[in-house]
């Protein structure tokens, strides 16, 4: 059964929030926090806490905001996704990342297959893989031992792999781990340059193997190889993670060095499957399972809680206020910990490739606004650039802080300070600072009367800045993976709301043909084809290159 159509801004919930709204919409978050019940903005799951008291809502509005999510079928939706129907109907698929992190004890059923049993399987595959490079079994075809691997793949084969290993390099295993992305060859030759073909092995990761970027990569990586150790060396030194069967055998890939991927998977939510395999040989395939454990707790979190205490939903909700009502244009995601310095550039594949779109699930021009512009950096160093907009700019940013209880290292001196940013900065964004706290300020600082009337303005901090604090107790494994999964299903439940369809991207699509069409006409020297401005610059660029 197909998900339920309902544009959000027709439901009774809407136009209430709407007019709860007009009333609220100068309220001061100081002033909320303090007559809102507590219990309605905290949420104590597992290892984490979940505090979303710093927002401009009450608890009208917070209610508005779940009776808007049940008269749009959130629910519902949820269990469609879990119980694989095709809810990806633009590509008739059903969407089931959540399944290749079972814990195994459970039957998925996609008609009558339970893909259990094979999920269980390429995992154990994954495994043999990873013990056996790291112990040195397999090794490269001049009987040297692996010590570097580098991942050829783009956008879902690339940003949750490359994200999850920075962010687990406390874990690191013995190899040392490299990503290829761009099409640019300058990107590959400058990883190439530092690494030896004898003790590299190389991973191509494309569902369908077809990627340009990624087969350009791959083919110039193979040549340099076959350069320095000949044609032999192919097979032992590449793996390959694709549905292309034929395109990988053609590249002339060891079978036994093929991982499987899924069409009920999409590339930016694919992390857990066999795309992870990079992920399991950089930190070893018991923290890789950890990391897949955290996720499908936090599945079991989202399908069962209720409404008010289910950390996706709330969050979800939390950020359909600020993009719909406050008119929002961006999010800011800030992990105090630089180890997630690569999450804001994963979360705004899976976030603005899912949610940006204009047309709903009916294939209507959609009236109101949908995804999110998310953009981020880690703190403390953010604090000493965008911060600034953030405090004192024109535009509304809501924030999610995400910090940890603890550090990995047992440097709790340096932490504490971290940490004590992490919590001065929400609150000073909450708080501001009035026109009298600046002039007492100046005034004991013992500045001239003249100094503080032309200095006073520029000090005062508004405040009034929304922000939810996600608390975790450390950066483990399994901490991670409930992190993203959190993430995950806030896209999820948004999509839901927005009446759209989260698991296509037609506008990645149209990239990929676009840029084969103009490759052929560079190659053939011939550009006329196009619109003044692109044939002037095309021309351009071939006379010079
Ligand atoms: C993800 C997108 C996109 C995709 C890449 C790579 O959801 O569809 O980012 O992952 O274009 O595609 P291949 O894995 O097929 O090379």
């Amino acid at each position: 059964m197909s998900l339920k159509k309902i544009v959000p801004t027709k439901t009774k919930a809407w136009k209430l929030l709407e007019s709860h709204f007009s009333e609220i919409k100068s309220a001061e978050i100081k002033d909320l926090i303090r007559t809102n019940n507590p219990d309605n903005y905290k949420i104590n799951w597992e290892d984490f806490t979940v505090d979303i008291s710093k927002n401009r809502l009450d608890d009208k509005a917070l209610s508005l905001l779940f009776e808007l999510a049940s008269e749009c079928g959130v629910e519902e939706a949820i269990s469609k996704q879990f119980n694989a129907e095709i809810i990806n109907e633009t590509e008739n698929r059903a969407v089931l990342h959540t399944a290749i992190r079972t814990d195994g004890n459970e039957k998925i059923l996609l008609g009558n297959n339970d893909l259990v049993p094979s999920i269980i399987q390429t995992r154990k595959k994954i495994q043999e893989f990873t013990d056996d490079v790291i112990s040195k079994k397999i090794k490269g075809s001049t009987n040297k031992a692996f010590t570097d691997i580098v991942n050829i793949g783009i956008g879902g084969s690339d940003l949750g792999p490359v994200m999850v290993v920075e962010a687990l390099k406390h874990y690191s295993s013995r190899l040392k781990t490299h990503f290829v992305s761009n099409v640019d060859g300058d990107h590959v030759l400058e990883i190439l340059k530092d690494l030896n073909p004898e003790t590299t092995l190389f991973i191509v990761v494309s569902k369908t193997f077809t990627t340009q970027e990624t087969i350009s990569n791959a083919s110039t990586i193979k040549n340099w190889l076959v350069s320095s150790l000949g044609q032999k060396s192919v097979i032992k030194h590449f793996a390959a993670v694709s549905t292309n069967q034929k395109e990988i055998q053609k590249f002339g890939i060891d079978p036994d060095f093929v991982f499987p991927m899924n069409d009920w998977v999409g590339g930016r939510f694919s992390l857990w499957s066999s795309v992870g395999l990079s992920i399991s040989l950089a930190v070893g395939y018991l923290n890789f399972e950890k990391l897949l454990m955290g996720a499908n707790k936090m599945d079991l979190h989202f399908k069962t809680s209720s409404l008010e205490k289910n950390i996706p939903i709330v969050l979800s909700l939390v950020s359909i206020w600020y993009n719909n009502f406050f008119k929002c244009e961006t999010e800011a995601v800030i992990p105090y910990t630089q180890y997630l310095h690569r999450l804001p550039a994963y979360l705004q594949q899976a976030i603005m490739e899912s949610n940006g779109k204009s047309v709903d699930r009916s294939g209507n021009k959609i009236s109101y606004q949908t995804g999110n512009i998310i953009w981020g950096d880690t703190g403390t160093n953010s604090q000493h650039a965008f911060f600034q907009l953030i405090h004192q700019g024109t535009k509304l940013i809501p924030c999610d802080f995400i910090g940890f209880n603890k550090p990995l290292y047992k440097d709790n001196t340096q932490h504490d300070k971290l940490m004590s940013n992490f919590f001065a900065q929400t609150e000073a964004l909450m708080m501001g600072k009035t026109k009298i706290e600046v002039e007492n300020e100046l005034t004991s600082s013992g500045i001239s009367k003249e100094n503080l009337t032309f200095l006073t303005p520029f000090k005062v901090f508004e405040g009034n800045k929304p922000t939810n604090t996600i608390l975790i107790n450390r950066l483990t494994p399994e901490n991670l993976g409930s992190l993203i999964a959190m993430y995950e299903h806030k896209i999820f439940v948004q999509g839901i709301i927005w009446n759209i369809f989260s698991y296509d991207q037609w506008g990645v699509e149209l990239g990929k043909q676009l840029a084969s069409k103009v490759l052929k006409e560079i190659e053939g020297n011939s550009v006329s084809k196009h619109d003044s401005s692109t044939n002037y610059l095309l021309n351009k660029y071939l006379s010079n290159s």
